[in-house]
Formats: C-alpha cells, sequence, structure tokens
C-alpha cells in the first residue's frame, strides 16, 4: 500500500504531497527519485500535467502587438497597435484634471473602501447618462433609462450581450465589416449568434452606405446591431448626420435593435456632445437602445477599468425590471465593478471646473491627433509616395486605416521595427513629430517595394 498524507484529508497540500509520493514510488531508479527531490519539489510533475494537452493559444490581435514591441530591442521601435494616447515625447498621458481629482479623493478622509452595490457608483451611473443622452435628454427625465458601472467598455458590452441573450427574443447581432476585433468574441461567448453588415469600402476607403443599407434591410426584423457612436475602429469612416437619419429609418421601421458602442466620445470631433449625437438620435425618437461606455480613452483611465453599460426602455417600469435583471448578470460575474476609477470620473463630471477642464484637455488630445494626420500626409507627399492617401486626413479618430497589406505591415515591422495591427490600422495617437519621418519612410518603402 502507498503511504498517505492526511487521512481523507482534501486540502491541496495533501493533494500535492500524495501525487509526489506516488511519482516517487513509481520511478524505476533510486538516483531518479533523489534528482527529482533536489532539483525542485514540482519538476517531477511536469511529464504528467492535468494541463498537458492543451495547446498555445495566440497572442491577440491588438494587445499581442504590444508584447512583440516589448521584445524588440530596437531604439528606434515604434508601437502604433494599441489605440493608446501618447504625448508628444512619446509617453503615456495621465490627465492633469484627473490628478486633480485623485489629489481630491486621497484627501478626503471619509472615503472608505467598501464593496460598491451591484450596479456600481449611483452618482457616476447619472453623470454617464447625462454625458452620453445629453443633459436635457427626456428618456432620463422619465426615468426611462437603466444604466449600471462596468468594467470598461468591453465589460459593458459583454454585460448587454449577456443580458440580451437571455432576455432578448432575438440572439442575432449583426456588427459592421470590419469592426473592433474583439466584437465577435465578446457577443459570442455571451451567447449571441453574430453575422456582419457591410461597411467599409476599400476601393473608395468611405463608407458602403448602399451595402449597409441593403444588409441591415435583410435582416431578420428584432435583430441587434451594433453601431460604433463614432469614431469607427478600424475605420475612421463615419456615416454623416443625414446618414445616420436614413440608418435610423431603416431600423425602426423593421424593429432592430441598436446596440452602441462608445469608446471614443470627444475624440473624433473634439466635442463631447458633437461625438454622441448618433446615439441621441435614437433616443429622440422615443425608441429602446443599448449603450456601452468606456472612460478608457476620452478620460485616460485604461487601466481603471471604468465604463457603463445604459439601456434606454419605454418606461420607468421596464427600466428598473431590466436593471433587476442586469445585477443577476453581473453578481455571478464580477459581484460589484472597482470603486476607484467610477469616483475619478465622478468627481470630473460633477464639478463645473474640472468637466470643463476635461474637455480642453479632451479637446488637446483630439487635435494633436488631428496635427498628426496632416504632418503624415505632408510626409508622405514630400517623399511623392505612390497612391491617394487623402483618406489619412479624412478619417477621424485615433486610427488610419492605411489600406498597407498584412506584407507590407510585417515588411515595416522588420526592416522598421513599427508595430500595427496587420490589418494597416495604425493608431496615430501614437505618433510624434519626431516620429512622423520615420513612418512616412517605412510606408514609402512598404508600397514602393512589397506588393
Ligand atoms: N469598443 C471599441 C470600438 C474599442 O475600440 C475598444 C478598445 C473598446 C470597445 C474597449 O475598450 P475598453 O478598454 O474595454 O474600454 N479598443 C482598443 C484597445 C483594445 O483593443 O482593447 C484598440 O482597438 O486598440
Amino acid at each position: 500500500m502507498r503511504p498517505e498524507f492526511g487521512h481523507g484529508s482534501s486540502s491541496a497540500t495533501d493533494r500535492r504531497l500524495n501525487a509526489l509520493l506516488r511519482h516517487l514510488s513509481s520511478s524505476s531508479s533510486p538516483m531518479d527519485s533523489r534528482d527529482s527531490i533536489s532539483a525542485s519539489p514540482t519538476s517531477g510533475f511536469q511529464n504528467d500535467s492535468v494541463f498537458s494537452h492543451v495547446v498555445r493559444g495566440p497572442e491577440d490581435p491588438i494587445l499581442g502587438v504590444t508584447v512583440a514591441y516589448n521584445k524588440d530591442p530596437s531604439p528606434n521601435k515604434l508601437n502604433l497597435g494599441v489605440g493608446a494616447y501618447r504625448t508628444e515625447e512619446g509617453k503615456p498621458l495621465v490627465l492633469n484634471v484627473v490628478r486633480k481629482a485623485e489629489q481630491q479623493l486621497v484627501n478626503d478622509r471619509s472615503r472608505i473602501k467598501e464593496y460598491l452595490p451591484i450596479v456600481g457608483l449611483a452618482e457616476f451611473n447619472k453623470l454617464s447618462a447625462k454625458l452620453i443622452f445629453g443633459a436635457d435628454s427626456p428618456a432620463i427625465r422619465e426615468n426611462r433609462i437603466t444604466t449600471v458601472q462596468c468594467l470598461s467598455g468591453t465589460g459593458s458590452l459583454r454585460v448587454g450581450a449577456e443580458f440580451l441573450a437571455k432576455h432578448y427574443h432575438q440572439r442575432t447581432i449583426y456588427i459592421p465589416l470590419p469592426t473592433w476585433g474583439n466584437h465577435t468574441k465578446v457577443f459570442n461567448l455571451a451567447g449571441l449568434s453574430v453575422k456582419s453588415y457591410r461597411y467599409y469600402d476599400p476601393a473608395t476607403r468611405g463608407l458602403n452606405f448602399q451595402g449597409l443599407l441593403e444588409d441591415l434591410g435583410s435582416a431578420p426584423s428584432g435583430a441587434i446591431v451594433l453601431l460604433h457612436a463614432c469614431a469607427h475602429n478600424p475605420t475612421g469612416v463615419d456615416p454623416t448626420l443625414d446618414q445616420w437619419e436614413r440608418i435610423r429609418q431603416l431600423m425602426r421601421s423593421k424593429g432592430l435593435l441598436p446596440f452602441f458602442d462608445s469608446a471614443y466620445q470627444g475624440f473624433a470631433s473634439g466635442s463631447l456632445d458633437a461625438d454622441a449625437q448618433s446615439v441621441r438620435m435614437f433616443v429622440a425618437d422615443g425608441g429602446e437602445c443599448l449603450a456601452a461606455q468606456s472612460y478608457a480613452k476620452n478620460m485616460g483611465l485604461y487601466g481603471e477599468r471604468v465604463g457603463a453599460l445604459s439601456i434606454v426602455c419605454k418606461t420607468a417600469d421596464v427600466a428598473s425590471r431590466v436593471e433587476s435583471q442586469l445585477k443577476l448578470v453581473i453578481r455571478p460575474m464580477y459581484s460589484n465593478p472597482p470603486i476607484h476609477g467610477a469616483s475619478i470620473v465622478a468627481a470630473i463630471l460633477r464639478d463645473r471646473n474640472l468637466y470643463n477642464e476635461w474637455t480642453i484637455e479632451l479637446k488637446a488630445m483630439a487635435d494633436r491627433i488631428i496635427s498628426m494626420r496632416h504632418q503624415l500626409s505632408d510626409a508622405l507627399r514630400a517623399r511623392s509616395t505612390p497612391g491617394d492617401w487623402s483618406h489619412i486626413i479624412k478619417q477621424i479618430g485615433m486610427f488610419t486605416f492605411t489600406g498597407l497589406n498584412s506584407k507590407q505591415v510585417a515588411f515595416m515591422t522588420k526592416e522598421y521595427h513599427i508595430y500595427m495591427t496587420s490589418d494597416g490600422r495604425i493608431s496615430m495617437a501614437g505618433l510624434s513629430s519626431k516620429t512622423v519621418p520615420h513612418l512616412a519612410d517605412a510606408i514609402h518603402a512598404a508600397v514602393t517595394r512589397v506588393v
């Protein structure tokens, strides 16, 4: 009989010791067992891991770019992958207004670290709804909106999708082609089935409006439609207000349910109100919709994971029942959201001075990105780089969808140490006046040397 530790105890330590004993007693040579003991207490387990069948998963197409960039020792390396704002010095930026709000929080000795309610910080939720739907929104006045604090934009999308999969009669969501790479995974894992609608036309580098109308026109009645509220990622191409109006009419006539992803409010035009126009049009008609908000980009709170999901309903009574079900989605997922980021946002949104300061800093970030567009476009013109590059200036938001193919991207990474997603998207927010010439040289070489 093998010796057993713990006599029926199931503690993890006992199980490990028992496994070790089993391993030792089955070793053929006493030398082997001594070696495995002296090498490391765990090294003997490596070959019989219960996870030995697990295959290595691929890196994320966006966040994996940063992983590759971090491994590159070149002093000239440039990360234009992830959509994260950098200063002219190429450094991450913490907004002044965020520093001020954090100081206020630290100074306030009455602040505690208790759990938030399942739906998060009430004041944050109220102010977030006001930010996206507008201070004078009738839907807010009529209490027809439920807003819950979630883990940034991604978490808001996921909670919204889980709710829809459980409680909405249509489980198909239409996403634009192309779209942010994580959309398909978030919605599939939540239990929705994902289809796409035409959005971008590579020939014109603009919106395929006809294709969009046709695809949404033939979607089954009641289907969910994911819409980028502004600054479409990755294309930087948004519908005009007239086109939004046509989309709204079509969707309402077919009873399609809009689910807005608002990750860049303030980054498209520099104005928080202008960038929420699309959402407000859909709320103004009295119909229902969902909106996922992120403060990652517009307040630079990436790692704080602060965002909100709002569901606009027909009546206050429905909204309150919907909220009760959102709590049942959230509680077993992460129980309740973190307090710090939401407190920063609430401190800024509630105070007129801080709010104004924020809008100025936000506009400065948006303007720096626009100036990068002009500098890159000028640099390509100066090099007589073949092709029409006017889309660099026409597109809006954090990204330029360059039109470079995956071979050209690979070439730029290998020869110039420039990191970007393989679909040719570059984060303009990662550029600076100093790095524009290097990027322009790389693009010029890629389009002239790699087909
Ligand atoms: N929606 C869109 C359209 C989006 O681009 C992002 C992030 C998110 C939601 C989620 O952001 P969150 O940090 O969860 O609030 N996009 C950038 C970062 C990423 O991929 O996570 C990006 O495209 O680079």
